[in-house]
């Protein structure tokens, strides 16, 4: 059972799927499974009765949110609160007592939702920040099942995570899991630190506590992307329409690309001020060189987003105003969403990948970049030294975003890169992702959450609960 906060619940019979879906569903279509999570509807009054809807072997399970709801556990705590900790952001954090209050209140509701379909045997993998207390409450309600959670942005250190409100109880609410997994053995790090200094985990072993007379394991599972897919279609969509308009529009120019939601942990503003750097510093590149930037918006209701869609796309326009010319933008700076095949094609008519966060979690655009590239003549990935990637992608030119003249020098020497160089850089990393795929991250996720289980039956810490459900609510619910 898969639970993560929006569910790609298929329509017209086939399932919409972006990169970690495709994982999830791939992990779920094996063994058959429950994917549980919000629909994305706010409705007057929510039933805690989910609405079930059968893909292929894959039941998917919805239930919808209150507006309050909506506003205090999604908008308020989620994305006010463990966002911008989790990212390093303790000046963007707004705390509101209500909103803690509406984030447990909504885990519990889920648990009390999900616990209608839970069978004694189900192992549950809960995706992401929205969801740390939800193996608590399943706890409560008396569920002994296996529970893994898999965190997707980044842990801090402890004395940045402890601004978190609710924090000793959101370490006590990952400590309910047998499994917790980060991207990077710097977040499993972090965490660990959390968990002794509050004094809440003793040591058991290597990546092992014991939290509230429970065992739990920390580890790292870098996620991946499915890399081979991935790089057919770029293939593919070198033919696709938008590419090669886009190529056409280029004539011999290279290409920058830089592909983030709009938010203020991917580092845009800081990016775009490094491209103007370089162009500032390098005159010899005007008129020769485009740089793209898509970016979806997102979370347009949390004001901070609201105020850096202004930001940045007046400082685009400033770059342009002041560098451009009658026949050159430099920037092409866009907030529509492109095409799955057309962003492969883009990537793959790149020379540079920019990728520059100030904190990320992994960043799969990296990744997907990367496996975009012709082998003959491979584009070079400039990446950020604090996103999860640079722990495995060491291909790259590592850069500190916070250093504008040392992007704008990235930039420019990669554009000056020699073939036999790009090469090399790219190969290592193409080897890595090879191995290191989507497919890779399910399976070991899954198997240590089964290790897990092994190791508690042969060495149990305290006896098991006894099970409470005798009905079998999920076949109930199907037939609702
Ligand atoms: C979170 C963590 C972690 C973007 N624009 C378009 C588009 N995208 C796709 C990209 C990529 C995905 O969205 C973005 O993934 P990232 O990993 O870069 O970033 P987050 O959304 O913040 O994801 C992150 C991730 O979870 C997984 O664990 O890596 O650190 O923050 O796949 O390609 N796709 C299309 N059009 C767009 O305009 N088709």
């Amino acid at each position: 059972m898969v639970v993560s906060n929006r569910v790609p619940v298929p329509k017209d019979g086939s399932t919409k799927a972006g990169g970690l879906a495709i994982a999830l569903e791939g992990a779920l279509k094996e063994s058959g499974g429950l994917w549980f999570g919000w629909s994305g509807n706010i409705v007057g009054d929510a039933s805690d009765k989910p609405e079930v809807v059968q893909g292929g072997k894959i039941t998917f399970a919805v239930v919808d949110l209150t507006q309050q709801d909506y506003d205090e556990y999604y908008a308020g705590f989620a994305n006010r609160a463990l966002w911008p900790v989790c990212h390093y952001r303790l000046d963007l954090v707004q705390l509101e007592r209500s909103d803690t209050d509406g984030y447990f209140r909504v885990n519990r509701a889920f648990a009390a939702s999900l616990a209608r379909l839970l069978q004694p045997d189900d192992i549950i993998w809960i995706h992401d920040y929205h969801f740390i207390p939800l193996a608590a409450e399943l706890r409560k309600l008396g569920f002994n099942n296996r529970i893994g959670f898999f965190l997707h942005i980044p842990w801090p250190p402890s004395d940045v995570a402890s601004a978190l409100p609710a924090y000793e109880r959101l370490l006590r609410g990952l400590g309910a899991y047998d499994v917790v997994g980060f991207h990077t053995p710097l977040d499993v790090e972090n965490f660990q630190q959390c968990l002794v200094r509050e004094g809440i985990g003793q040591p058991m072993g290597p990546n092992e506590y014991q939290v509230d007379g429970r065992r739990i394991r920390v580890e790292p599972f870098p996620v991946g992307i499915d890399t081979q897919a991935f790089a057919r279609t770029a293939v593919s969509g070198e033919k696709n329409a938008l590419v090669r308009r886009t190529k056409a529009s280029m004539g011999d120019r290279d290409l920058i690309i830089g592909v983030d939601r709009l938010d203020y942990s991917k580092g845009i503003k800081q990016r775009i001020e490094s491209f103007s750097c370089f162009l500032k510093s390098s005159p010899a590149f005007h008129n020769r060189v485009t740089y793209i930037q898509i970016t979806p918006k997102s979370r347009s209701d949390v004001p901070e987003y609201k105020r850096m869609q202004h930001e940045i796309a007046e400082q685009a326009g400033w770059t342009n105003g002041n560098f451009g010319e009658v026949d050159w933008t430099p920037i092409r700076y866009v907030n529509q969403t492109v095409g799955h095949a057309a962003l492969a094609g883009l990537y793959r008519m790149s020379q540079v990948g920019l990728v520059t966060p100030l904190r990320d979690g992994m960043n799969l655009v990296a990744k997907e970049f990367v496996a975009a590239q012709p082998p003959e003549d491979p584009g070079v990935l400039i990446l950020s030294r604090f996103a999860g990637a640079a722990h495995e992608l060491n291909g790259a030119l590592l850069v500190n975003p916070y250093d504008t003249e040392a992007c704008a020098a990235a930039i420019t020497r990669a554009l000056q890169m020699p073939l036999a160089e790009r090469q090399e850089r790219w190969i290592t990393m193409w080897e890595r992702l090879q191995t290191n795929t989507v497919g890779a991250w399910c399976r070991q996720f899954l198997s240590c959450l089964a290790d897990s289980a092994a190791e508690a039956e042969e060495e149990p810490l305290e006896p098991k609960r006894a099970r409470v459900r005798s009905r079998s609510p999920r076949r109930q619910a199907t037939r609702a």
